[in-house]
């Protein structure tokens, strides 16, 4: 069984992986055999990731890429093939979100929203499927998000990004299933990250944030995730545990989306 769950051999590539969701992913799929490429959008924050691996003991191989930049990106896939290997499980985690009323927001943030959240995860999955196909297998998970499933205030550009990269996951898996590439989701509940913070940070009064107070009350867990939570499922979706598991978004929420919330 354990084989089964096992990443030995396997190139994995996650994107936006500095830090955050997708450093504890790649970490995670280290643990379980894989070799990590990671990239950010800048050799600052490569270079910040490629220590904080190596103080994991992870020797991760970093690349500076835009992931919303088609030549950057598919010049990284050619560089990370000839230095590294072919990718065998992509995971496209890089991600922004933009929190302002939808009648206050620009076009223009909009677009920036979804290039990151939706148009990059096409971009890099396109540049890596050839060769998976070639190759005869391969795994792509996609971070997607509680905001795949519903609505909140201030955040239209992320949910619609998101419920489309949900249908992205979909697609991929329908149309590349018969090369044995298996594409899933993996819908993170809150997580503390900074992506978060802003969410999470005590009031002057040093009471807690109210959104803080909310999330816990609508989470049967009673606590915002670790980016942790989700290296587990990562490797199940990553590994042959999980050839027969095509199209599915796997929700990594401690129960949220099961439950109408605690009664204040
Ligand atoms: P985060 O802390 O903001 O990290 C996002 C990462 O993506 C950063 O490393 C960032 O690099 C990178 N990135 C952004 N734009 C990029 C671009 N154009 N090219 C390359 N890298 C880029 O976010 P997180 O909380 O870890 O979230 C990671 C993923 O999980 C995102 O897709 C997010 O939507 C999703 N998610 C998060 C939560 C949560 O509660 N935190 C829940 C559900 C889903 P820089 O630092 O250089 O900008
Ligand atoms: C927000 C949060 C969420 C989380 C995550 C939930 O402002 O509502 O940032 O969007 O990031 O996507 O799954």
């Amino acid at each position: 069984m354990s084989q089964l769950f096992s990443l030995e051999g396997k190139v994995a590539l996650v994107t936006g992986a500095s830090y955050g969701i997708g450093f504890a992913i790649a970490s995670a799929l280290h643990e379980a055999g894989a070799t990590i490429v990671f990239n950010d959008i800048n050799d600052e924050k490569v270079q910040l990731g490629i220590k904080a691996y190596e103080e994991k003991g992870i020797k991760a191989h970093g690349y500076v890429c835009d992931v919303t930049n088609e030549a950057q990106v598919q010049e990284m896939v050619a560089k990370i093939e000839e230095e590294v290997g072919v990718v065998d499980i992509l995971v496209n985690n890089a991600g922004i979100i933009k929190r302002i009323p939808m009648v206050e927001m620009t076009a223009e943030q909009f677009r920036q929203v979804v290039d990151v959240d939706l148009n990059a995860p096409f971009i890099v999955s396109k540049a890596v499927i050839p060769s998976m196909i070639k190759k005869g297998h391969g795994k792509i998970i996609n971070i997607c998000s509680m905001m795949s499933e519903l609505g909140r205030e201030t955040v239209s550009a992320y949910a619609a990004a998101k419920g489309g990269l949900k249908m992205l996951t979909k697609n991929i898996a329908s149309e590349y299933g018969e090369y044995n590439i298996q594409c899933n989701g993996i819908g993170p509940g809150y997580i503390a990250t900074p992506q978060t913070a802003p969410l999470r940070e005590k009031q002057p009064d040093g009471s807690m944030h109210p959104f803080d107070s909310f999330i816990r009350a609508k989470t049967p867990a009673g606590r915002w995730g670790e980016a942790e939570d989700l290296g587990g499922p990562a490797v199940f979706l990553a590994s042959d545990a999980s050839n027969f598991v095509n199209g599915h978004i796997l929700y990594v929420d401690g129960g949220i989306l099961a439950y109408i919330g605690k009664q204040p």
